[in-house]
């Protein structure tokens, strides 16, 4: 009797272990956990620093704990960036942001339809004045975006975006971490957009 209470004690604890590992599998495949936080930055130049928090796909900005933006409810932001990618002096907040949509609701106007599936977009603004403003919105982009980082990589004293890309598969919006297919590239502000390089 002794014996078999042992054996299904074993039992439960294995049960609960693989449970626990696979929440684990969960929350890191879709990542659940994932919180970035930057501070000390003042993208408007009043003196006031901000701080950007992206948690639950959610990306807040605030001054002096006064939240001064918050990315549309229809949004996911997946990552995002402070850094001066435009290459004038002025520095722009980068993210890269599931919407549904190719076009969001900036659709040119010979696009009578949108097809309503998620869409990774790449968007460009700048804080004026405690207000974000667009500088630059993409389209549905080719391959979707996980990681932006950036660097002078090419050592020319001008900044370029290095990219980690995937590719669009079921739940791709919510997989962050699936780790195939990703590929790393560079890309460089041209005036008018991005051009990968
Ligand atoms: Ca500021
Ligand atoms: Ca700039
Ligand atoms: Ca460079």
């Amino acid at each position: 009797m002794e014996h078999r209470g042992y054996r299904s004690c074993w039992r439960w604890l294995g049960l609960a272990l693989a449970a626990g590992l696979f929440l684990w599998w969960l929350g890191y495949f879709f990542g659940i956990d994932r919180e970035v936080t930057v501070s000390g930055r003042d993208l408007d130049g009043d003196g006031v620093l901000e701080t950007y928090v992206l948690k639950g796909r959610i990306l807040t900005v605030s001054e002096e704990d006064k939240l001064i933006w918050e990315s549309p409810s229809d949004w996911k932001v997946e990552d995002f960036l402070i850094a001066d990618v435009t290459n004038d002096g002025q520095e722009e907040l980068v993210m890269t942001v599931w919407v549904r949509g190719r076009f969001g609701k900036h659709r040119p106007f010979w696009v009578s339809g949108d097809d309503g599936k998620w869409w990774n977009h790449l968007y460009l603004y700048r804080l004026v004045g405690n207000q974000m403003k667009p500088v630059w919105m993409s389209s549905g982009l080719e391959r979707p975006v996980l990681e932006l980082e950036a660097g002078d990589v090419d050592g020319n004293k001008a900044l370029e975006m290095i990219v980690t890309e995937s590719r669009y598969r079921w739940l791709s919006c919510s997989l962050r971490r699936f780790p195939l297919g990703r590929e790393r590239s560079v890309w460089r502000w041209n005036g008018w957009g991005f051009s990968r390089l």
